[in-house]
């Protein structure tokens, strides 16, 4: 595990670190913005006061913060693949490069001494007959981490997802809200028992969950209602895609990355400018939280 200079000074003087998945930069938005997004997340975690840790694995080896010829990798080369917890022994005995998932990112996070994670939206129970979790749910579930998101991704099952979420005693937090957003969508639908107003009373319910039992906590973060994608427009593209996925036999890792792409196509960049907007709002508020938990010791 390589931390990148500005990671290991910060640890060393017990600064705050936001760590970030490579994930949504290789495969959740296109190129080449993706690495605009990349930078400018980091940018935004400094801003607020934290540093920020982008997690991947290059030839073999975990970094823990990248710099930008290292980001430049994850966001231009065609072959980096998406590695989950069980694809991550796989890239290290080979020497092999990929991006991290929610799964593996809060895995190396943790290992690192990360407490607070900023992503898009968590990975969950897929729609439709056949079985498709993603690893994202169990791994949250034993990891002792604190995740930043707009909830679920809406292309999910989003009630099967809180409902495994609770199976798996997740603790799942709305910021300022008792509405469980719905990713491009300020509310899923489904409400939350419990939400904090600060950074503060999020970093507090942390302290108290890993005092209870080591496992994540959920800080679900909507967007605005004026920033959303018009609901409309996303219940007409979602179905297509879906209907679109399951026409072109996409099975696996591939299915989220698909339904993804195919949205930004299909939406002339709405989704793609959402999306966006999520992850930067999110690594505001990760960054706050981080400060807010390195503040209180
Ligand atoms: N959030 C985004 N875009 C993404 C993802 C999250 O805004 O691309 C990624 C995360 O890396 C998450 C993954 O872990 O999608 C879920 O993939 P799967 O459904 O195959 O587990
Ligand atoms: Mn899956």
């Amino acid at each position: 595990m390589s931390l990148s200079p500005e990671v290991a000074q910060a640890q060393s003087r017990g600064g705050a670190v936001v760590a970030l998945e490579s994930t949504l930069i290789a495969h959740g938005l296109p190129r080449p913005d993706n690495l605009d997004v990349a930078r400018e997340v980091e940018e935004i975690v400094r801003r607020y006061g934290a540093t920020p840790a982008t997690i991947a694995v290059l030839d073999g080896c975990v970094h823990i913060g990248l710099d930008d010829s290292a980001l430049q990798r994850i966001a231009g080369e065609e072959s980096i693949p998406k590695l989950g917890i069980r694809d991550l022994p796989v890239a290290l005995a080979t020497g092999g490069s990929g991006a991290t998932t929610v799964s593996s990112t809060a895995l190396l996070a943790t290992r690192a001494g990360i407490a607070v994670f900023a992503t898009g939206g968590l990975g969950g129970v897929h729609r439709g007959g056949g079985y498709d979790e993603s690893a994202d749910l169990t791994a949250l579930a034993g990891t002792p981490i604190l995740v930043v998101c707009a909830g679920v991704k809406s292309i999910l099952d989003v009630e099967a997802t809180l409902e495994r979420l609770e199976s798996l005693s997740v603790t799942v937090l709305g910021y300022r809200t008792y509405r469980f957003p719905g990713f491009y969508l300020t509310d899923s639908g489904f409400t939350l028992d419990w939400r904090v107003e600060q950074p503060a009373g999020a970093a507090a319910v942390f302290r108290a969950r890993t005092q209870v039992q080591p496992g994540a906590v959920v800080v679900a973060n909507p967007l605005p209602a004026d920033e959303q994608l018009d609901p409309g427009l996303h219940d007409r593209v979602l179905a297509d895609a879906l209907a679109a996925a399951d026409t072109d036999g996409i099975t696996g890792k591939a299915v989220t990355p698909y339904l993804l792409a195919n949205l930004h196509r299909v939406t002339g960049g709405e989704s793609l400018r959402a999306n966006v907007r999520i992850i930067q709002r999110n690594a505001e508020l990760a960054a706050q939280i981080a400060v807010a938990l390195a503040a209180a010791g």
